[in-house]
């Protein structure tokens, strides 16, 4: 997979350097290249904003040199396919789990980081003609632009690309990989500051370990999300499910 974020502070994005998405670029898993808006500008103070047509506060990104930005790494497509352009936004589609198994199988990403207000909504009409443009938000709560929503995105499709996480199992039982949470887990020592490991853990009863961490799960997301219960697949339930439902 190829990825391009464009933004005007590329060094917010140093932490994919490090640890398993640093690893995955220096294995070849992931090509990930950064660049800075402002050299894709023209005037000596490489301006890249401007007050908003209608008043308001605050400025709004001007749109030719995200046009310029977007063009450069739209010609340099990997593959057949059309690129997706991910704008990261508080008014975006909800990023999920189910999202970044989505956006794993692509090409090639192109994260679109906004700054101030936002960019001239005519780059995001314009960029539908080169792009797939997805425009997403992590939640509701509001971030001063887009590098830290980038990280978090690229890290949870990241780690789903092929080899780029050790032991593929780790994928399959943990929080959202089936709608719940996931369920809690104990190590050495059994007894810690008068406080045991659940019994059951201890009794090497792996069909009794596996009914209760499923127990667990649902416990902890209706205590915790509810709101993911009422979206839960009811006819994936098998039998223990339904009784621990
Ligand atoms: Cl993706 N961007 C910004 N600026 N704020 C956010 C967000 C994204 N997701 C939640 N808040």
């Amino acid at each position: 997979m190829r990825i391009d974020v464009v933004s005007i502070f590329p060094d917010y994005l140093a932490p994919l350097d490090l640890s398993l998405i640093g690893k995955a670029r220096q294995d070849g898993l992931l090509e990930l290249n950064v660049h800075d808006l402002r050299s894709f500008t023209t005037d000596k103070h490489r301006t890249v904003d401007d007050t908003p047509y209608g008043g308001g506060a605050g400025m709004v990104m001007k749109a030719e040199p995200w046009a310029q930005a977007l063009e450069s790494v739209a010609a340099a497509a990997p593959g057949e396919r059309r690129p997706v352009l991910v704008v990261p936004s508080p008014a975006g589609e909800r990023f999920t789990q189910a999202t970044a198994y989505e956006l794993a199988e692509e090409d090639q990403l192109v994260f679109a980081c906004g700054r101030y207000e936002g960019i001239d909504e005519r780059v995001i009409e314009w960029a539908a003609e080169h792009f797939t443009v997805r425009p997403m938000s992590l939640g509701d709560y509001v971030l001063n632009g887009g590098e830290v929503a980038v990280l978090a995105m690229v890290e949870a499709i990241g780690r789903l690309l092929p080899g780029v996480v050790g032991n593929p199992e780790s994928l399959v039982e943990e929080s959202h990989s089936d709608g719940l949470l996931e369920y809690p887990v104990y190590t050495k020592p059994s007894s810690w500051r008068d406080r045991e490991v659940p019994d059951i853990l201890l009794s090497g009863n792996h069909g009794k370990i596996a009914r209760w961490r499923r127990h667990e799960q649902f416990r902890r997301t209706a205590e915790r999300r509810p709101d993911l219960l009422d979206a839960f697949d009811a006819g994936s339930l098998d039998r223990a499910d339904r009784a621990a439902f």
